[in-house]
Order: structure tokens, then C-alpha cells, then sequence
């Protein structure tokens, strides 16, 4: 066995290559808010995602290849087939927020979508709507058009990548919400296998790659609580960090609080005790 070659690091997750065809991707405990990750660990968190990520690959393998190969007994850990990645960043929103309210506020459309005036903020859509946008080296992703998004991938690839983006969120957000969670929005990231197919990478539908909402909770007309990082949000609001690195370390109460919320959203989604995970990961995958 060959030692892994360090690729690159995200926020909180890290890339590996195992050999020309498999990648290993790591999820950290690493926690990240106002775009700044914090100097204190949220225990657990990337055992959360990477199962999450792993239960929404195995149930939604025949509506899309994804590359997900195996998960590690670490449960943090998956081997994963290595693609040529398209070069946009596959969103889908349901409900207005974030950088969608933001364009929808000032034009009246969301990456060339025109939606119904009067919206507010937090509204769910008429239907969900695909908005594409750059992966952008440093800082922001940018918004796009389909036109822009469809000269960067071709015509047929994009309309592909939309069709498959559109009913993976809506199998997703449908099954969330029968369990008390609004998939507000999501990002996927899509490749080209060697044979030219589209597959789904990277993570889908974890909390750090979409907005999870309290549907309980659920007040359009203004900004939503998040299901995961809310008490940490709420912490950082009230010590008046200017949001540039370095963040605050957190208290106990606000990591033993966060934990409990990844969990919860775990169990609820999954259905499977997030014990029962740690003893041995292909639970989630059954
Ligand atoms: C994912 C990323 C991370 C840093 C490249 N199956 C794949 N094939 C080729 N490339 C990728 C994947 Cl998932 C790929 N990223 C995002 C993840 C650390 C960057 F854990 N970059």
C-alpha cells in the first residue's frame, strides 16, 4: 500500500489521492461561520457529514451516479472515484436567501430566473430553480446565468447537470421535509468519469453544503435560524467579533450544543442512531 499524496484543503475537509483513479476525502471536525473557521472543534461534525453525505449517495444511486466508493471504519473518511470536475458550482434553491434574496431584491431574478414580485424574504419558490455560479479561487462564488454557466460546460452538459441538480434536491428536500428539516438550498459539484458521464462528487446535501431550516421553526420574512449553527452564530453575535479571522474559541455549552444539533439532524434524517454510526459506518449506507 502507497502512502496518500496530500491534493489540497478546504475549509474544513481534506483531499488526498490514493492512486490515478481514487481520491480520499476527510472530513474535519473544523467548524466555519461568516466564512472564517474557528479555532475550536465541533467533536463529531465530520462523522455527521461524511454519513449524511454517504445515506444521500446510497439512496439516490438511481437517479445519478456519484462517486462514492467506499466509506472508511473511521466514518469521517471516503474513498471516492476521481473525475475531471465541471467548473461551475451546481446550486439549487427552493426558498429565497442568502445571495438569492440579496440579486431577487435588487433585479426581480435570481441567475436570469424571474420570479413573481413581492416575495419576502425566506418565501419558498413557486418551484425550485437552478442557479448556477463560478468556483471562485479566493473569496466568493460569483451568481451566473444559464447562458454563462452553459458557454462554460457546453449546452448539453449544463442541461444535463440542471436536470439531475433539480430532482436530486427535490428527492432530498422532500424527504427532509417529512422530517422536520427544510433543505432551503444546496450546492453540488459535478465531474466527467473517463467514459464522459456526468457524476455527482464532492459532499451533497450536508448541512455545510446546503441551508437546513427548523421547518418547525419556519417564519418567512426574514432571515431563518439555522438548523447547525445557530447557537454558534448566536455566540459570535453576542461577543461582537468583527467576523475577520481570528474567530473566538467557543464555550462548552456552545460545542455541546452545536454537537447535539448535527446529531439531531443525523438521526432525524438517516433514521439511525448516531451510535450505531460510530460502531460501524455502512450503516448508512443499507
Ligand atoms: C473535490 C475539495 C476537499 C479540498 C476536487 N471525485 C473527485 N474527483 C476530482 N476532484 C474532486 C473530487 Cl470530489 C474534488 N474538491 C473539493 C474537497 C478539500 C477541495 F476535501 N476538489
Amino acid at each position: 500500500m502507497t502512502d496518500a499524496v496530500h491534493l489540497g484543503s478546504g475549509k474544513v475537509r481534506e483531499l488526498y489521492a490514493l492512486d490515478a483513479e481514487r481520491l480520499l476525502l476527510v472530513a474535519s471536525d473544523r467548524i466555519s461561520t461568516f466564512d472564517v473557521v474557528l479555532p475550536t472543534d465541533i467533536p463529531d461534525k465530520g462523522r455527521v457529514l461524511t454519513g449524511l453525505s454517504a445515506f444521500w449517495f446510497a439512496r439516490t444511486r438511481s437517479l445519478c451516479a456519484n462517486h462514492l466508493l467506499a466509506l472508511r471504519p473511521d466514518g469521517r473518511s471516503t474513498e471516492c472515484r476521481r473525475l475531471q470536475m465541471l467548473p461551475i458550482e451546481c446550486v439549487v434553491r427552493g426558498y429565497l436567501a442568502g445571495s438569492g434574496w440579496k440579486d431577487y431584491r435588487t433585479t426581480g431574478e435570481v441567475c436570469g430566473h424571474r420570479l413573481p414580485a413581492g416575495l419576502k424574504e425566506s418565501d419558498k419558490l413557486p418551484t425550485p430553480i437552478f442557479t448556477p455560479a463560478t468556483k471562485a479561487t479566493s473569496g466568493h462564488d460569483e451568481n451566473i446565468t444559464g447562458a454563462q454557466a452553459a458557454a462554460l460546460v457546453g449546452a448539453e452538459r449544463f442541461a444535463e447537470a440542471e436536470r439531475l441538480s433539480i430532482a436530486l434536491y427535490q428527492f432530498a428536500a422532500d424527504y427532509a421535509r417529512a422530517r422536520g428539516i427544510i433543505i432551503a438550498d444546496t450546492k453540488f459539484e459535478f465531474g466527467t468519469d473517463r467514459d464522459g458521464r456526468l457524476v455527482l462528487g464532492d459532499e451533497a446535501l450536508t448541512p455545510d453544503s446546503s441551508r437546513f431550516w427548523p421547518a418547525d421553526q419556519y417564519a418567512p420574512g426574514g432571515a431563518q435560524p439555522s438548523f447547525d449553527k445557530q447557537y454558534v452564530r448566536d455566540f459570535c453575535e453576542k461577543t461582537g467579533w468583527n467576523k475577520t479571522y481570528p474567530g473566538p474559541e467557543l464555550p462548552t455549552d456552545v460545542v455541546a450544543g452545536t454537537r447535539a444539533r448535527y446529531i439531531e439532524a443525523f438521526e432525524r434524517l438517516t433514521g439511525i442512531a448516531f451510535a450505531r454510526y460510530v460502531d460501524n459506518p455502512q450503516v448508512v449506507l443499507g
